[in-house]
C-alpha cells in the first residue's frame, strides 16, 4: 500500500507536477518592455520635433479609438524614476524601452545636431536604471519615423538608410559605454505591412504589396550596415550585442491535410521568414521570392515587386544579429484562400493564405490576440529547426484586458502557460531561448487601439493628472516566478 502510494505521487510528479519543479537555467533573464511614443509623453517638450505618430494623431484623430494621442500618455518623461522604482521592486534583470528619433535628433537627418536635453533625458534613465540593478535593453527604432523623413518618402525612400545609420551611431557614442544591449527595429513587419500597406499604422498608406516591400528592403539594408558599423568600430570597445526584434504569428494547419500543413508552412515564411531569412540564412525564402516574381509578372509589371539585393548586400545582411529578438503573442489557423478573395496586388495575395482561428482558443480584449500556449512551443521548435538554433531573446509577449480590473486572472494564466511552453522547449528539445520580457510594464497608447486595449502588469488611470503606477495580481505573479525562477503556484 505504501509504495503504491509513493508510486502514484511520484507519476503525478512527472506528469504533471513536473513543470513547476523545472528552475530557469542560469543566465535566462526576465525583462518587461515599453516603447517611446507610447509611454513617454512630452511630445514636443525640450526640443523634440514631430514623428509620425504625433502627426497622425493630431491630423487624424478619427483614426483612433476615442480620438486619443500620446501626448501624454504615461508621462514617463517626468515619471521614469518611478518606473524605475517599480521594476527594481519587480525585480526585473533588464528593461527593454525604446529611443526617440526626434527627441535626441529633432532634424533628424545625417549630420544633424544632438538635441542635448533628449540626450540627458536617456542618460538620466540608463543610470537609474544601473544604479538599480536593472541592464538597459535599448530599442533604436519602435515605429516613430521623424514626420520631417516622411515627407520625403520615409521607408520608401532608399535615403532614410544613411540618416537612420547617422541616428544610430550617435546612440553608441553616447550611451554605448552603458549599453550592452541593442535592437535594430521593433517588428519590420508593423513598420512596412501595417505602415504602408493595410494602413493600421503611421503613416498609414496602402500600397498594396508594393510599399511593404520596398520599405522593408530598406529597413533591412539599414539593420546590416549599422550590425556592420558597430561590430567594427563600436564592439571591440564597448562589448556589447546587437540584433533585430521581428514578430511572429505562429500558424497550425486548418485540417491534418498536406495542403494546410503546406499552407502554414507558407504562411510563417511570409509573415517571418521574410524578415529574418536574410538575416539568418541569406536572401528573402526562396517561396516568397518565387511567388511574388511569378505574380508580378501575371499582372505584366516588367520588374517584380520584390526588390533584389545585390550580392554584397545578401553578404552584408546575412549573419547580422547577435541574437534573434522574438515577439511572439498569438498563433493562427492556415489554409489556402481562392486568389480572388485578396486585393490584387498584396502582400496576403502573395501569401495566398486564409487565417481563422479554433473555436476553443481564449480570446483576449485585443481582436487579434487568442491564448495559444502550444503555438508558442511550436514556434520555437520552428527557429530551431530552420534557423540553426540561434540564442532567442523573448522581447515581447503578453496578453490584452480592456478594464479597470487589478485582478487579472487571464493575464497570470496566459503568461504562466506560455512560459510552462517555453520551459518544455528549452529543456525537451534544447531550443536557445536565453530570455523573456513581458509587455508591457504599465498600461500605455496602444496605437490605434488608443487607451482600449491594456498590457499592463500595472495599472494606470489616463484621467488621472498623477498617473498613478498601480500594480496588478500578474505583476505579482512575474515577481514571484522571477524570485523563484519557477512556475510553483500559490
Ligand atoms: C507589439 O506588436 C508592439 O511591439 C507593441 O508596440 C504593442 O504595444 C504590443 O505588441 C501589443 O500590441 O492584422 O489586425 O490581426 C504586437 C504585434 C500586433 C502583430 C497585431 C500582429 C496583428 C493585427 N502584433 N498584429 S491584425
Amino acid at each position: 500500500m505504501f509504495y503504491i502510494h509513493i508510486f502514484l505521487l511520484l507519476l503525478v510528479q512527472y506528469s504533471y507536477g513536473d513543470v513547476s519543479q523545472r528552475v530557469f537555467p542560469e543566465g535566462f533573464k526576465f525583462g518587461v518592455a515599453t516603447a517611446a511614443y507610447q509611454i513617454e509623453g512630452a511630445w514636443n517638450e525640450d526640443g523634440k520635433s514631430e514623428n509620425i505618430w504625433d502627426h497622425a494623431t493630431h491630423e487624424n484623430p478619427e483614426w483612433i479609438d476615442g480620438k486619443t494621442n500620446a501626448d501624454v500618455t504615461c508621462d514617463s518623461y517626468h515619471k521614469f524614476k518611478e518606473d524605475v522604482k517599480l521594476m527594481k521592486d519587480l525585480g526585473v534583470n533588464f528593461y527593454r524601452f525604446s529611443i526617440s528619433w526626434t527627441r535626441v535628433l529633432p532634424d533628424a537627418v545625417e549630420g544633424s545636431k544632438l538635441n542635448e536635453k533628449g540626450v540627458a533625458y536617456y542618460n538620466n534613465l540608463i543610470d537609474e536604471l544601473i544604479a538599480n540593478g536593472i541592464e538597459p535593453y535599448v530599442t533604436i527604432f519602435h515605429w516613430d519615423t521623424p514626420q520631417s523623413l516622411e515627407t520625403h518618402g520615409g521607408w520608401l525612400n532608399d535615403t532614410i538608410i544613411d540618416n537612420y545609420v547617422y541616428y544610430a551611431r550617435q546612440l553608441f557614442i553616447s550611451y554605448g559605454d552603458r549599453v550592452k544591449k541593442w535592437i535594430t527595429f521593433n517588428e519590420p513587419q508593423q513598420i512596412c505591412e501595417q505602415g504602408y500597406e493595410t494602413a493600421q499604422k503611421a503613416p498609414f498608406l496602402k500600397l498594396h504589396g508594393v510599399g511593404d516591400y520596398q520599405c522593408f528592403h530598406n529597413v533591412v539594408r539599414a539593420h546590416g550596415k549599422i550590425y556592420r558599423i558597430y561590430d567594427k568600430e563600436f564592439r571591440p570597445v564597448q562589448g556589447g550585442e546587437i540584433g533585430i526584434t521581428a514578430d511572429a504569428v505562429y500558424a497550425f494547419p486548418k485540417t491534418n491535410s498536406v495542403s494546410d500543413q503546406m499552407a502554414a508552412e507558407q504562411f510563417i515564411e511570409f509573415y517571418y521568414g521574410w524578415f529574418i531569412h536574410p538575416i539568418m540564412i541569406g536572401n528573402y525564402p526562396p517561396i516568397v521570392i518565387e511567388r511574388v516574381d511569378e505574380l508580378s509578372k501575371q499582372e505584366g509589371r516588367v520588374t517584380s515587386r520584390l526588390p533584389k539585393f545585390t550580392e554584397e548586400e545578401i553578404d552584408m545582411i546575412k549573419g547580422s544579429s547577435d541574437f534573434l529578438g522574438l515577439n511572439h503573442y498569438t498563433t493562427i489557423l492556415a489554409t489556402f484562400g481562392d486568389p480572388d478573395s485578396f486585393p490584387n496586388p498584396s502582400h496576403d495575395r502573395d501569401c495566398g493564405v486564409l487565417t481563422s482561428r479554433d473555436p476553443s482558443w481564449k480570446p483576449s480584449a485585443a481582436p487579434w490576440l487568442y491564448e495559444v500556449p502550444t503555438g508558442f512551443y511550436h514556434l520555437l521548435l520552428w527557429i530551431k529547426e530552420h534557423y540553426n538554433n540561434p540564442r532567442v531573446i523573448i522581447t515581447e509577449t503578453g496578453w490584452a484586458g480592456s478594464g479597470e480590473e487589478l485582478d487579472d486572472p487571464d493575464r497570470v494564466q496566459y503568461i504562466r502557460n506560455y512560459l510552462s511552453e517555453l520551459l518544455k522547449a528549452i529543456y525537451d528539445d534544447g531550443c536557445n531561448v536565453i530570455g523573456y520580457t513581458i509587455w508591457s510594464l504599465m498600461d500605455n497608447f496602444e496605437w490605434t487601439y488608443g487607451y482600449t486595449n491594456k498590457f499592463g502588469l500595472t495599472y494606470i488611470d489616463f484621467e488621472d493628472p498623477n498617473r498613478t503606477r498601480i500594480p496588478r495580481t500578474s505583476y505579482k505573479v512575474y515577481q514571484k516566478i522571477i524570485s523563484t525562477r519557477r512556475l510553483i503556484s500559490d
